[in-house]
């Protein structure tokens, strides 16, 4: 398991937590994937395309023997387990798990373009990542995220819904 790769879920169909952790438990099952840290779950507003439910999304640390093809091909098997129909763009869904980070490359295929190209815009994204490292940096921007993050004025739309307490057990923020 010599990789390590960030990935990020979204689900804003159905049971929303319940999506999220059945894809963590899907992550868990593949031998060559070790899932090793989850960030708390968040409630966001819905980004692009504003009309539709609010969101929650984390951020898992893994470490992986696949390759970046790979992944991504595991990735999407998961997503297809999990039921989800891709309606349009942007739209409703039941789970999107996207490839953030794989170790510190720049990889540009037909298929896979990582860093996830719109990652350092996405407060959605930056600030569960940062909760897991907040020594990160953008492989092709070259700052760390927690700069990145700074840069952005707004910091709406991102509340912490579940904390992550220990391994893989949450607890429901009370207040
Ligand atoms: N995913 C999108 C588009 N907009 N907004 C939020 N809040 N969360 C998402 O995961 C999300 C989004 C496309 O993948
Ligand atoms: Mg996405
Ligand atoms: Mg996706």
């Amino acid at each position: 398991m010599t990789n390590t790769a960030y990935i990020s879920l979204g689900s804003n169909m159905g049971n929303r937590s319940e999506n999220l952790q059945k894809a963590i438990h899907l992550l868990k099952g593949q031998d060559e994937i070790e899932v090793k840290r989850l960030s708390s779950i968040y409630e966001t507003d819905p980004v692009g395309f504003e009309d539709q439910a609010a969101f929650l999304n984390m951020v898992v640390q893994i470490e992986t023997s696949l390759s970046p093809q790979q992944l991504l091909e595991v990735i999407l098997q998961t997503e297809q387990t999990l039921g989800r129909i891709r309606v349009f763009r942007w739209g409703p869904r039941i789970i999107d798990l996207d490839i953030l980070l794989y170790n510190h490359e720049n990889i540009e295929t037909e298929q896979l373009i990582v860093p996830h190209p719109r990652m350092h815009e996405r407060l959605f994204v930056l600030i569960p990542l940062l909760e897991i490292d907040e020594m990160l940096v953008h492989p092709a921007i070259g700052k760390g995220f927690k700069q990145i993050l700074g840069e952005i004025p707004e910091d709406k739309g991102v509340r912490r819904w579940k904390q992550i307490n220990g391994e893989d057990e949450f607890v429901h923020i009370e207040s």
